[in-house]
């Protein structure tokens, strides 16, 4: 009898349309539940400080708008570009710094961990036609089930590298 009402219950929880381990995405399909992001751990070389929403609604705001493989739809994503925070954070892209930065990359992480990695050359505007942006909203809709912040870039096929509840950027450049 114990062992049934725990199995039972064990097969709630495991279940993909449960509500403790999963969460339906405004999309319509489903995400293993997150901690939401509230604000950025940016970190460049070594050094750490925090970028908060209100500090990313002041820059210049940038719609891109990709298509959804999974979803089958076109997004409307809006945000910051990210390499107008490095800037803003030290790490400008200029004659005297362009070898730099093509010899540095940048990783993105989730709440959840799951990380991925761009290359600094890749994210500047002036160097590559891909637009990096650090999203806080979709279609004019807060970002829900994603986070307050999601890490969207254009030239990407599939959405693999964007990363949903951003909660931390780390500018790493390679030594020679
Ligand atoms: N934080 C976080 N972002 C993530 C992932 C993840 O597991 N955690 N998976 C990635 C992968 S592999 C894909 S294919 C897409 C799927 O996003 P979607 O389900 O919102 O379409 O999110 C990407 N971003
Ligand atoms: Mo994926």
């Amino acid at each position: 009898m114990r062992i049934s009402r725990f199995a039972v219950i064990l097969a709630l929880v495991l279940s993909p349309t449960n509500n403790f381990l999963y969460s339906q995405t405004p999309a319509g399909h489903e995400h293993k539940k997150a901690i939401p992001s509230t604000e950025l751990q940016l970190t460049i070389d070594g050094k750490t400080t925090t970028v908060t929403q209100a500090e990313l609604a002041v820059l210049p705001q940038k719609s891109v708008t990709v298509h959804n493989p999974h979803t089958q739809k076109d997004e409307t994503y809006t945000g910051a570009a990210l390499g107008d925070l490095l800037a803003k954070h030290g790490f400008a892209v200029g004659q005297a710094t362009h070898r730099t930065m093509l010899r540095s990359y940048i990783t993105a992480e989730g709440t959840d961990k799951y990380w991925v990695l761009y290359s600094v050359t890749e994210i500047e505007p002036s160097e590559h036609s891909a637009d990096v942006i650090i999203a806080t909203s979709m279609n004019g809709q807060p970002l829900g089930e994603d986070g307050q912040l999601k890490l969207v870039a254009s030239a990407d096929k599939k959405p693999q590298r964007w990363v949903r509840n951003l909660a931390a950027i780390r500018l790493v450049t390679v030594a020679e």
